[in-house]
């Protein structure tokens, strides 16, 4: 088994960005570490290896759209305890990305949360409260999505692109 999720995985670029807006946070929580840092698409979670090869010929399958993001808010979401970076409009090419891998995985018997789709990147983990600091939104486009595995190492969580799709030129 896999513990396995959906995710658009930053450019350097947008990364260095995430990591400056973690630098000017007030100290608490517990920062992602800069290769961590990804825009979850569909959590799966534990999954064997048939169901993987079944997800990924679904994947196979999908149209990619270029996918435009805007970060420009500050969330702290008080049950995880997370701070993150939300972009408020969801580019609709995000949202057919996400309904499309979130039906193939249900075709597969696959449990998927319920809750409405926000594109966010979580920087602070056992985050205590809001932040409220000012920053130059982040603008990325992304014309990939990749299938990463979590995996617990000595060293803390280590997220892994185990395969990627990209946009044809
Ligand atoms: P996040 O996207 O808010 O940071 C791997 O665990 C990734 O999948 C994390 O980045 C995590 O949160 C996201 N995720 C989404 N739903 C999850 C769930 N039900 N359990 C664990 N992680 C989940």
């Amino acid at each position: 088994m896999k513990r396995l999720f959906f995710a658009l995985w930053p450019d350097q670029n947008t990364r260095q960005q995430c990591q400056q807006v973690i630098q000017s946070l007030p100290g608490q929580g517990k920062p992602v570490v800069a290769n961590n840092l990804h825009v979850t698409l569909v959590f799966l979670g534990n999954i064997d290896q048939a169901r993987q090869i079944a997800i990924t010929k679904a994947a196979n399958t999908i149209d990619i759209q270029p996918m435009r993001l805007i970060f420009n808010h500050l969330n702290f979401w008080k049950k995880p305890a997370v701070v993150c970076l939300v972009a408020e409009q969801v580019d609709p090419a995000v949202s057919n990305l996400v309904a499309q891998l979130s039906m193939s995985a249900r075709q597969l018997g696959i449990e998927l949360d319920d809750r409405p789709y926000k594109p966010h990147i979580t920087l602070l983990r056992k985050a205590k409260s809001q932040v409220n600091i000012d920053f130059n939104p982040i603008h990325w486009q992304s014309n990939s999505f990749c299938l990463v595995e979590s995996c617990s190492t000595t060293s803390g969580v280590e997220y892994r692109v185990i395969e990627r799709w990209t946009m044809p030129d």
